[in-house]
């Protein structure tokens, strides 16, 4: 009876399910479009996020909780082995390859390379000033841990 009652309870209850089962998240990607992996507070993913609706594109987005470590579950590190937020993934898109991407800045030129146009500036001197920017980013972002405190203030 009291196996019964235990059964029943178990059942009829996610909550107390969702905090004894520790199943780690699948991130295996879609295995036909865009699947691009973010956290909402994260900048760099923020930035290829708006290249990617700036240009229209199709993408199923995948949520990866950094305050909650999920960039360090198996499955996410099979994707990009540094741990880090955004990635972007092509799989079985017309006249695109295959790819595993990381890396904002790398990212946002891709899209904008394959599938946009207009972000980038035709004149040399704009273009160099908008790569001097993103080198700008990198260079003072570098070797930083990830400011999850401050992003939990955005
Ligand atoms: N240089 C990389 C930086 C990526 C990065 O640091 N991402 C942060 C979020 S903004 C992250 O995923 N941090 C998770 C961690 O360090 O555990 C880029 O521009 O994509």
């Amino acid at each position: 009876m009291a196996e019964l009652g235990l059964f029943l309870f178990w059942s009829l209850c996610p909550i107390v399910q969702k905090s004894f089962s520790n199943k780690p998240k699948d991130f295996r990607p879609q295995e036909k479009g865009i699947t691009f992996y973010y956290f909402r507070r994260s900048p760099c993913a923020r930035r290829v996020w708006m290249v990617l609706l700036r240009n229209g594109v199709q993408f199923k987005g995948v949520e990866v909780n950094l305050l909650k470590g999920e960039q360090r579950t198996s499955s996410f590190l099979q994707l990009n082995p540094q741990g880090k937020v955004p990635i972007l993934v092509v799989k079985n898109v017309p006249n695109t390859p295959d790819c595993v991407l990381y890396e904002s800045s790398a990212i946002v030129l891709f899209v904008e390379e394959q599938f946009g146009g207009g972000l980038v500036p035709s004149n040399p001197v704009h273009r160099t000033e908008m790569r001097m920017w993103m080198n700008w980013f990198l260079e003072s972002s570098r070797d930083r841990p990830t400011p999850l405190s401050l992003l939990g203030s955005l």
